[in-house]
C-alpha cells in the first residue's frame, strides 16, 4: 500500500499502489493541464498482451538462424528460459560478428521507449551493441529527417529548431501568428522524457488575451484549438511551398519585403528572386500561379501577404510539413519567407519549427543539460538515414544518395530492436514485411506483443517504466522527475539493463557495459553529472538524496522572454550564422554542388508524388492525413482504454468530409475500407466539416493487425495507415519518410466485420521446445 512518484512522456503522474499492484494514477499536483492519456497506464501494465517469458519463434528455435524466414510474423511461438534464451543471443551476436563483421547487426531500433533516462532502451541496446564492437545505426528521427538534413545548411545549427522564441515573446510582441500546420495542444500532450508541466495550453490562452491574430493553415481545422478563433486557410495538402512562394511573390511585387535585412542578414536572393519572379522560367510564381496549385483564393494570398508584412509576424511551421515529399522545400522557404519580411531576429518576429508538435517547444526554459545515459561510440561509423531501413535490408550493397554523398546500404544479418516499433512507425508495412524476411535473426525486447513483436525470432519481456527506478527528464521541461519502481517486474519481465549486463557478462565484457554500477548508482552518477553541468551555468540543484526524497527538482522559469536569433540581428559580423557565409542561405552553393533534381540551390515548388493537384487522381482522390493520435502516443497504449474507447467497432476512426462521404454513401459508424495499391485497412467512419474536402484523417498507432498474419498484402482489419503510405525518401538530401504524401479511395465494407486480434498476445503458442 502506499503512492510513488513517477513520470511518462505524456506527464509526471504518482501511482497508488495496493497489495503489489498499481490500481490508480493521478496527475502531478503542479502540472496545471494533465492528458487523459496517463489513464491508460494501471490497464496496459497488467494487459493479456504483456510479453510474459522469453519466446523464440518456432522454426528458428529448431533449424537455427535464417529458418523459414517467410513464416515471420504468421508462425508459433517457444517459450525458453531466460538462460537459454541469453546464451542463444550471445552465440549469434558472436556468430555475425565473426562471419559478417559489426556493420551486419541493425542496431538503429528507433523508437520513443519510455520516458526514464537511464533505463531508455534504445540507449541501453546501443551502448551495449558498442562495447561488442558496434552496429549499424540510423541517423535523424521520423519526426523531422528532411528538417534535420537541410537546417545546418541553410542557418547553421538548429536554433529554428531546439531555440525557438518562447511563448512569452510572442505572448508578448507578436500580433499575428501565421501556422502552417496549425498549432494546438493535441499533439502538445507529450514531451520525450516527460513533461512536469504541460504549459502549451496555458500560452496559447495568453495569447489569446493579448489579442495576436492566428492564421490556421491546415487541410484539418482542428489543428488549433477552437478559442484561438483562428482564420481558418486549407490548402491541397503538401502545396504549402506554392503558397509561400505566392505571399512572397506579392511581398516583392508590392513592395513589402527588406532588402535592408536581405541584404545584410542573407545571401543568394538575387537567384532566388530570378526564380520568384519567372525571370529564370518564365513561371511568375505570384498568387495567381499559387491559387492553381494551393486551391484557395488569389485575393486571400494577396491579403495575407499584406496582413504579414503589416503586423509583427511569428511564422510557425509544424513538423509535419516537412514530413511530406521534398519536405525539405517547406522548411526552406518559411525562412525565406521570414527573412523576407525582415523580422528574423526581433522580439515576437520571424520564424519557428514545431510549435505545438511537442509540448516543450516554445516552453520558457533555462537550457541545462537533462541527466543521460551514454551510449559510447560506434567504432563501426556505420548508418544509414532513419527511414530507409526497408531499402537497406532490400538492397545489401545497393547505393543511394545522401545530404551530398553517395554511400552503400551494408548486408544485414541481425536486427536487434529495443524501445521502438518500426510496424508502427515505418512506411508501406507490406514492403517492411518483405523486408523483414531478409535478415537471419531479429531480436526484439518489448513490454507487449506489438506487431514487430510477432515479426521478430526472439522475443525478450522488457519492464515497463513502472517496474523500476529513473529519472525522467528533458531539455525543455522545467522539472526533473524521481520515477520510483512501483511493482515487481509483471510476469517474467527484466530491465533491459539486466538483459543486456547478462548478455554483456557472457560475452565478457559485463564491466565495460555496467561499469559495475547497480541502478540506483547509476541514477546518483547521472544526476550527480547534471547537477555538475547545471552548476556551470549558473542553476543550483539539490543533492541527489535531497532530490530523490522530494519527488522532483522545479527550475524557475526565466524572467526574460527568449527572441531566437536576436544575437545574430544585434552584430551579424560578430554572431554570424555557422552557415559557409555565415548570413540566412537563401541560395546555398554547397546545395546546389550536390546537382540534386529534387533539392536544388534555393527552395522551389516540386510536384509531390502523390496529391490532389496531379492529373492522376481519378482511381485514388482523397489524400490521407496519418497524423499523430489524439488518445494514445504513437502505437503505445492502443490495447487501453483511452484509446479504444475512442474507435468504432474496434477500428480506428477516419474523418471525411460530408460531401466524400454522401458520395460514397457512407455515414457516421460505418466500416469502411480504405484503400490504394499499397494496401487495404479497416476504419469506422466520423463525418466531419472539420477536414478539408477530398481529405481524410486516419491517424497513426492501431496496431497492425493482419487477417492472414504474415501475409504481404494481406487486409489489416485494425486502421492502421502505414499499409497505405509510401516508402521512399523526401529528396536525396533528406531521405525523409513522407507518410504525409498519400492518396487513397475508401468505400463502404460490407462483409461480416472480422474480429480484432492485435491484442491478443503471440500469434500462437506451441507447448514444445
Ligand atoms: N503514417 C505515419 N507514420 C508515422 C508518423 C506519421 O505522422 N504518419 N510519425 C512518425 C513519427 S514522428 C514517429 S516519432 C514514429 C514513432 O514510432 P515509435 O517511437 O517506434 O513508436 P512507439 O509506439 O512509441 O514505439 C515505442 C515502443 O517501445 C516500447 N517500449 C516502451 N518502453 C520500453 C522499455 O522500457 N523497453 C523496451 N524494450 N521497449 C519499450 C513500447 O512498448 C513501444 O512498442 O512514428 C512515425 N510514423
Ligand atoms: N497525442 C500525441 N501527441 C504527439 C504524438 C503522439 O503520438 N500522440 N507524437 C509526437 C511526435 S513523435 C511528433 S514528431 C510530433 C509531430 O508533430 P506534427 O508533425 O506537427 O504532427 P502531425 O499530427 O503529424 O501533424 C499536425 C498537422 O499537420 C497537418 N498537416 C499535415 N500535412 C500537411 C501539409 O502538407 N500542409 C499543411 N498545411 N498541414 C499539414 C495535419 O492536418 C496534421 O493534423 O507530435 C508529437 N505529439
Ligand atoms: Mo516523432
Amino acid at each position: 500500500m502506499g503512492t510513488i512518484r513517477h513520470s511518462a512522456h505524456w506527464g509526471a503522474f504518482s501511482a497508488e499502489v495496493r497489495d503489489g499492484r498499481v490500481v490508480s494514477v493521478e496527475p502531478f499536483e503542479a502540472d496545471p493541464n494533465p492528458t487523459p492519456i496517463l489513464q491508460a497506464m494501471p490497464e496496459a501494465l497488467y494487459h493479456d498482451c504483456r510479453v510474459a517469458e522469453p519466446m523464440i519463434r518456432k522454426s528458428w528455435l529448431e533449424g537455427g538462424p535464417g529458418s523459414n524466414r517467410e513464416a515471420r510474423g504468421g508462425e508459433e511461438f517457444v517459450a525458453v528460459s531466460w538462460d537459454r534464451a541469453q546464451d542463444l543471443i550471445a552465440e549469434e551476436l558472436t556468430r555475425v560478428k565473426q562471419n559478417h563483421g559489426n556493420t551486419a547487426i541493425f542496431g538503429g531500433s528507433y523508437g520513443w521507449a519510455s520516458a526514464g533516462r537511464f533505463h531508455h532502451a534504445k540507449t541501453q541496446l546501443q551502448r551495449f551493441l558498442n562495447c561488442h564492437g558496434g552496429f549499424t545505426a540510423q541517423v535523424h528521427s521520423y519526426s523531422i529527417a528532411a528538417g534535420l538534413a537541410i537546417l545546418p545548411h541553410i542557418l547553421g545549427d538548429l536554433q529554428s529548431l531546439r531555440g525557438v522564441s518562447s511563448w512569452r515573446d510572442i505572448a508578448e510582441n507578436t500580433k499575428l501568428i501565421v501556422a502552417f500546420g496549425g498549432v494546438g495542444t493535441k499533439n502538445a500532450q507529450v514531451e520525450p522524457g516527460g513533461a512536469g508541466e504541460h504549459s502549451t495550453d496555458k500560452w496559447l490562452r495568453r495569447v489569446r488575451t493579448a489579442g495576436v491574430d492566428v492564421v490556421n493553415i491546415t487541410p484539418l481545422r482542428d489543428d488549433t484549438p477552437d478559442y484561438l478563433e483562428a482564420q481558418w486557410i486549407a490548402p491541397r495538402p503538401n502545396s504549402d511551398v506554392a503558397l509561400m512562394l505566392g505571399l512572397a511573390h506579392t511581398l516583392l511585387v508590392q513592395n513589402l519585403h527588406d532588402p535592408a535585412f536581405l541584404n545584410r542578414y542573407c545571401t543568394g536572393f538575387e537567384q532566388f528572386e530570378r526564380y520568384l519572379t519567372g525571370a529564370a522560367d518564365d513561371t511568375p510564381k505570384d498568387a495567381d500561379w499559387a491559387a492553381a496549385i494551393t486551391d484557395i483564393d488569389a485575393d486571400t494570398i494577396r491579403d495575407l501577404a499584406r496582413r504579414m508584412a503589416a503586423n509583427r509576424t511569428m511564422i510557425t511551421t509544424s513538423y509535419s510539413l516537412q514530413r511530406g515529399d521534398h519536405g525539405e522545400q517547406t522548411f526552406w522557404m518559411t525562412a525565406v519567407l521570414a527573412a523576407m519580411i525582415g523580422q528574423v531576429g526581433l522580439p515576437g518576429g520571424g520564424f519557428g519549427f514545431g510549435y505545438g508538435s511537442m509540448q516543450g517547444q516554445g516552453n520558457p526554459i533555462e537550457p541545462i543539460t537533462a541527466p543521460n545515459l551514454s551510449a559510447g561510440a560506434n567504432p563501426t561509423g556505420s548508418f544509414i538515414p532513419v527511414a530507409r531501413i526497408a531499402d537497406m535490408l532490400l538492397h545489401p550493397g545497393g547505393k543511394y544518395e545522401f545530404n551530398g554523398r553517395t554511400r552503400t546500404y551494408p548486408d544485414t544479418r541481425m536486427i536487434y530492436w529495443c524501445g521502438g516499433n518500426p510496424f508502427h512507425h515505418h512506411q508501406d508495412l507490406n514492403r517492411l514485411i518483405n523486408a523483414f524476411r531478409q535478415p537471419e535473426t531479429i531480436i526484439v525486447h518489448e513490454p507487449w506483443w506489438t506487431a514487430t513483436a510477432r515479426h521478430a525470432d526472439i522475443v525478450l519481456p522488457a519492464t515497463t517504466t513502472l517496474e523500476r527506478n529513473d529519472i525522467g527528464s528533458s531539455s525543455r521541461d522545467r522539472y526533473i522527475m524521481a520515477m520510483e519502481q512501483a511493482v515487481e517486474p509483471v510476469g517474467d519481465a527484466r530491465n533491459d539493463f539486466d538483459i543486456f549486463s547478462g548478455l554483456a557478462e557472457r560475452l565478457g565484457f559485463k564491466e565495460t557495459f555496467t561499469e559495475d554500477r547497480t541502478e540506483r548508482d547509476w541514477l546518483r552518477h547521472l544526476y550527480d553529472v547534471a547537477r555538475q553541468q547545471a552548476a556551470q551555468k549558473q542553476v543550483e540543484l539539490p543533492d541527489f538524496d535531497t532530490f530523490w526524497a522530494k519527488g522532483h527538482v522545479e527550475v524557475p522559469e526565466p524572467e526574460n522572454a527568449h527572441v531566437a536569433f536576436a544575437d545574430f540581428r544585434a552584430d551579424p559580423d560578430t554572431n554570424p550564422l555557422k552557415t559557409p557565409s555565415g548570413r540566412i542561405e537563401i541560395f546555398s552553393e554547397t546545395i546546389d554542388g550536390f546537382g540534386y533534381d529534387d533539392c536544388p540551390g534555393h527552395p522551389v515548388w516540386l510536384e509531390p508524388v502523390e496529391w490532389l493537384g496531379s492529373d492522376n487522381t481519378e482511381r485514388f482522390p482523397l489524400h490521407m492525413m496519418s497524423n499523430q493520435p489524439a488518445t494514445r502516443l504513437h502505437a503505445q497504449m492502443d490495447c487501453a482504454s483511452v484509446s479504444r474507447d475512442a474507435k468504432i467497432k474496434g477500428r480506428e476512426p477516419v474523418a471525411i468530409h460530408p460531401t466524400d462521404a454522401t458520395a460514397r454513401g457512407l455515414s457516421d459508424g460505418d466500416i469502411a475500407r480504405v484503400f490504394n495499391v499499397r494496401g487495404e485497412t479497416l476504419a469506422g467512419v466520423v463525418v466531419s466539416d472539420n477536414v478539408r474536402p477530398g481529405v481524410i484523417r486516419l491517424a497513426t498507432g492501431a496496431w497492425y493487425d493482419p487477417a492472414v498474419p504474415g501475409k504481404i498484402g494481406t487486409l489489416d482489419k485494425h486502421g492502421n495507415p502505414n499499409v497505405l503510405t509510401i516508402d521512399r525518401g523526401t529528396s536525396k538530401l533528406g531521405q525523409g519518410p513522407i507518410s504525409h504524401s498519400t492518396l487513397v479511395e475508401i468505400e463502404r465494407y460490407e462483409e461480416d466485420l472480422p474480429e480484432i486480434t492485435a491484442f491478443t498476445g503471440p500469434i500462437a503458442k506451441a507447448s514444445v521446445s
